[in-house]
């Protein structure tokens, strides 16, 4: 299977999830500023991940493709489990990063998407209201992650993945991360894990 991906974007939870599940797995680099027909093809929208099964299938979404890859090795136990409360916390912080952490984030790097007033002003108005709207759904994350490590259930499920390739972007708000220090802890915590550092090298290399 292929995934499409971009360096920098949440294409990173799926190849994270692919090394820690030692899945097979091809990637492409796609240039979202100009996708390839090939691309569009798979995925209309022409957002990453996107991934293609050997049989032609396209997958998009980021929370289903992570839970599809966990699905195909539930004895990795990076899912929640049976267990209905465990179940309802995962699927809560998944709603919470893909619903409201990443959406604003998409408004910050192209805020011309959401304005028809494309002068400097509007544009740096547009950036500064949803980095506000970042910084609170950002305090809900801090205080989730409380002094652990991981996002839910005190262990590492297919959500650390997800998540830490969208809190990487605060760095864009904040180098040192200051205000945030849990989310310090989790994502230097992440970035010493084997998978991690095998997945960060796949986006660059492209390989
Ligand atoms: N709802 C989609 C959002 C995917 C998404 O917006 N991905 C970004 C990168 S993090 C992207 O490809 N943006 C390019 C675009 O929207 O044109 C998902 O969960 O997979």
């Amino acid at each position: 299977m292929k995934l499409y991906f971009s360096p920098g974007a949440c294409s990173l939870a799926p190849m994270i999830l692919a090394e820690w599940l030692e899945l097979p797995l091809e990637v492409e680099r796609v240039n979202l500023r100009a996708p390839s027909e090939a691309f569009l093809a798979d995925n209309p929208l022409g957002a990453v991940p996107t991934l293609v099964l050997d049989d032609g299938t396209a997958m998009t979404q980021v929370d289903a493709i992570v839970q599809y890859f966990s699905d195909l090795k539930p004895e990795a136990g990076l899912d929640a489990g049976d267990d209905l409360m465990d179940r309802f916390e995962l699927h809560r912080w998944q709603a919470l990063l893909t619903g409201d952490y990443h959406p604003p984030f998409g408004a910050w790097f192209g805020p011309a998407r959401y304005t028809t007033d494309h002068s400097e002003a509007s544009l740096k108005a547009v950036k500064d209201a949803v980095e506000q709207r970042v910084r609170n759904v950002t305090k809900q994350i801090e205080n989730q992650i409380g002094s652990g490590t991981h996002i839910v259930l005190g262990r590492r499920t297919l959500l650390d993945a997800a998540a830490y390739a969208m809190l990487r972007w605060l760095r864009n708000f904040e180098k040192d991360l200051a205000p945030w220090p849990n989310i310090a802890r989790f994502l230097h915590a992440m970035e010493e894990d084997s998978g991690v550092k095998a997945a960060l090298e796949r986006e660059k290399t492209g390989a």
